[in-house]
């Protein structure tokens, strides 16, 4: 199960990501060390997800395969969804000001949760430790 608070521990090769995704070096630094804490709230096929990180608080609403807005920190808007593929949360986001997709997923190894990020061939991932 997902339902926690998960507190991010370490990333691997989001600097690139970022970089790829346009964000500006300053911003990357500050990004990479944005003390990022998600805590999900499944129910059905339901999620609650609040995010706190040194940038912003937001709660987010979504229902598994229904099409939602959500802006990164930059302000970056992207549409898409999150659907279940076996234990795996697989999302599917187009960027607003490009029409370029980028593809994320969430998922247990062991005691931790992995993010992946994929865009335009880049990949990185964020790993998550119980908080
Ligand atoms: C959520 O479930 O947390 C809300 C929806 C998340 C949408 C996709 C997130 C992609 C974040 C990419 C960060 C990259 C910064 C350049």
């Amino acid at each position: 199960t997902f339902n926690r608070t998960w507190k991010v521990d370490r990333n691997e090769n989001y600097e690139k990501f970022m970089e790829e995704m346009g964000i500006n070096m300053v911003k990357r630094k500050l990004a990479s060390h944005d003390n990022l804490k998600i805590t999900l709230e499944q129910t059905g096929d339901k999620f609650h997800v609040k995010e706190v990180s040194t940038f912003r608080t937001l709660e987010i609403d979504f229902t598994l395969g229904v099409p939602f807005d959500y802006s990164l920190a930059d302000g970056t808007e992207l549409t898409g969804s999150w659907v279940m593929e076996g234990d795996t949360l697989k999302g599917t986001f187009t960027r607003k000001d490009n029409g370029k997709v980028l593809i994320t997923t969430r998922k247990i190894i062991g005691d931790e949760l992995v993010q992946s990020y994929s865009y335009e061939g880049v990949e990185a991932k964020r790993i998550f430790k119980r908080s």
